[in-house]
């Protein structure tokens, strides 16, 4: 574990702790879902598997005390599940952002309207491109990891966006070969992340307390703090138990599917504290 910074502790945002949510938007899979993107050939996922884990998603999104909007499914969109890559929501305001694959940049227009509903204010990312999953929110700044879905001049465009809405940006970089910044880590507390040894060692995360990811289980890095509890993706039984150890109370979820399309816990919804 790394250096426990003391200052992190009983940090606030609006409406609560950080992690603390009474909201999400998820999207139901289409049939096409199995046709998404793939930087890796993992085998291929299964319509039916991918229903499964999404509604045991949708299920622990609810039993943790969160009012879950299920939007329609895109047929167009294979990865339209991964709704948190085309928008970020914070309490003060959502944006909508401009994800990096082509395949994915149309998924924000079906968004608009969405967050249009539930947000008074909903920015524009003006020029470059940043998708969600590389966007880390912690207790004092919003993490901004640079990849090949997020462009230096999108990065740069979100800090202006996030300062308007009152938030702190920094730049950081994803490691190499890794899709998303949140691919490996994730958000426990306030002061606390649950990381990979190789974005570990990048030093990005000096000053929290780190909860390194054993190897072999870097999949496991991908979790999601909801309330009470985290979220953790089946099958990382060491990480699971690290999780217990330091006192989280863990739920595990079957994500093997979804997991095949790249992705991960925090990507299937967008949360916030209303
Ligand atoms: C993609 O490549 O865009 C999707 N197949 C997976 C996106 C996962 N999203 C995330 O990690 N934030």
């Amino acid at each position: 574990m790394g250096r426990w910074n003391e200052s992190y502790e009983g940090v606030f945002c609006m409406g609560g702790k950080i992690y603390e949510f009474d909201a999400a938007i998820v999207r139901r899979p289409a049939p096409t879902v199995t046709a998404g993107i793939r930087a890796i050939d993992r085998g291929d996922p299964s319509y039916e598997g991918v229903c499964r884990e999404h509604d045991a998603y949708v299920a622990a999104l609810q039993e943790a005390g969160v009012r879950v909007d299920v939007l329609e499914p895109l047929a167009a969109y294979p990865d339209s599940i991964f709704v948190e890559d085309p928008a970020l929501v914070f309490s003060a305001g959502a944006i909508l952002l401009r994800p990096g694959h082509a395949r994915r940049a149309g998924e924000v227009d079906f968004l608009r309207p969405v967050l249009k509903r539930a947000f008074q204010r909903v920015l524009e990312l003006p020029r470059g491109h940043v998708d969600g999953g590389d966007v880390l929110r912690t207790a004092d700044r919003v993490m901004i990891g640079l990849s090949a879905r997020t462009s230096r001049a999108g990065a740069e465009a979100l800090l202006e966006c996030l300062a308007e809405l009152g938030e702190n940006g920094v730049i950081v970089q994803t490691p190499t070969a890794v899709l998303h910044f949140k691919s490996d880590c994730s958000l426990l507390d306030e002061a606390t992340i649950l990381v990979t040894e190789r974005l570990s060692h990048s030093g990005v995360f000096s000053g929290f307390r780190q909860i390194i990811v054993p190897e072999g289980e870097e999949a496991a890095a991908n979790a999601l703090r909801v309330n009470d509890r985290v979220l953790v993706a089946q099958g990382h039984p060491r990480t699971l138990r690290l999780l217990g150890q330091a006192g989280y109370r863990v739920v595990a979820l079957p994500a093997a599917d979804i997991g095949k399309l790249d992705g991960g816990l925090s990507c299937l919804s967008l949360r916030w504290h209303g």
